[in-house]
C-alpha cells in the first residue's frame, strides 16, 4: 500500500449491476437444516465476500496489512491469506460495498482464498468488483482468479482518468467455474510479476449457483434455487423444468458465456439471470 496524494474526486459511478447478496447465499444451510432435511457432510456456506467482519485493527493507516506467514492471515472472518501479503483496507478509500475492501498487494503481491461447499458437476458464477491502487506504476493491476478444478483468468483494470480514494472506479466482473468435488476453493491472486506495493482493489465478492440445463432440476437440483424471471424460490421440479422449457433451455444465469478477461472502461458483465442459491 501506498498513499496516494492530489487526486480530485469526482462523480464516476461503479458499475451498474447489483451483486447477489452474499448473506443470501449463507441460507443455504440454515432452513434445510431447520426442516430435517436429508443427512448431510456439514456445509460450509460462501461468507463475507465484502471483508466486513473479523478482527480488523487500524494504526492510523486506514488499513492493516495481512501477512500468509502471520496469524493475520485469517483476520478476515471465512478468508486466508495464502501468499504474500494484502491490505485489508478501511478508511483509506472509499470501499465498493460497505466500509473494507482489499488492495492485493500489500508489501507485495499477495493471494487470499475461501473454501465453502459446492455440489460437484454445478456451474457457478463469481461475481465481485475491481479497482487498482495507482500509486505505483504500472497503470494496470491485473488479478488472477481461479477455482478448484477451474481455468485461472486474469483481469485487468487500468487505471481511470477520474481516479480518486473516494472514487475508485470499481467495476463489475464475473468469473465462472464448475465444481470439482463437495467443496471449491476460490482464489483472487495479484500478478506476480507486479512487486509493488500497489495492487488490484477487491470488493464485494459474491457466488451464485447456475443452473445450465433443465435436467439438473432433477434429483434435488431445483431446492434452493431462485426462478430468475419472478425472483422467487422453485417450490418443486416442475417449476424449474417449466424455467428452463420457457427459456429455451438455454444456459439461463451465465453472465456472458464468453469467459473472457475485460478491462477497465469496458461495460460491467450483466448480472446474468442467474438462478440464486439461497
Ligand atoms: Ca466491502
Amino acid at each position: 500500500m501506498k498513499a496516494f496524494a492530489g487526486r480530485r474526486p469526482s462523480a464516476r459511478h461503479g458499475a451498474p449491476w447489483l451483486a447477489v447478496p452474499v448473506a443470501a447465499f449463507g441460507l443455504l444451510a440454515g432452513p434445510l437444516a431447520v426442516l430435517g432435511g436429508p443427512a448431510s457432510a456439514a456445509t460450509t456456506a460462501f461468507q463475507n465476500g465484502s471483508f466486513e467482519t473479523g478482527s480488523y485493527t487500524d494504526a492510523g493507516s486506514g488499513f492493516m496489512t495481512l501477512d500468509a506467514n502471520t496469524t493475520s492471515a485469517t483476520a478476515i472472518t471465512g478468508w486466508s491469506v495464502t501468499s504474500g501479503t494484502v491490505d485489508w483496507v478501511g478508511s483509506y478509500w472509499t470501499a465498493e460495498n460497505g466500509s473494507y475492501s482489499l488492495d492485493m498487494n500489500g508489501n507485495g503481491p499477495g493471494a487470499i482464498a475461501q473454501t465453502f461447499s459446492t455440489v460437484q458437476g454445478r456451474t457457478y458464477s463469481v461475481q465481485f468488483y475491481l479497482a487498482g491502487n495507482f500509486e505505483c506504476d504500472p497503470a494496470t493491476r491485473i488479478l488472477d482468479v481461479s477455482a478448484t478444478g477451474g481455468t485461472t483468468r486474469a483481469y485487468r483494470f487500468a487505471e481511470p482518468t477520474d481516479y480518486s480514494l473516494t472514487n475508485m472506479g470499481w467495476t463489475g466482473e464475473t468469473y465462472t467455474f464448475v465444481a470439482s468435488g463437495t467443496a471449491t476453493t476460490l482464489t483472487f491472486a495479484a500478478d506476480t510479476n507486479d512487486q509493488s506495493a500497489c495492487g488490484p482493489a477487491l470488493d464485494n465478492v459474491s457466488v451464485t449457483e447456475t443452473l445450465t440445463s433443465g435436467s439438473q432440476c432433477k434429483d434435488g437440483g431445483w431446492r434452493g434455487i431462485t426462478d430468475p424471471v419472478t425472483g422467487t424460490p422453485y417450490r418443486n421440479q416442475g417449476q424449474c423444468v417449466s424455467s428452463f422449457a420457457r427459456e429455451g433451455d438455454t444456459p439461463i444465469g451465465a453472465p456472458d458465456g464468453s469467459g473472457r478477461p475485460s478491462g477497465a472502461g469496458e461495460p460491467a458483465d450483466g448480472p446474468g439471470q442467474g438462478h440464486h442459491v439461497r
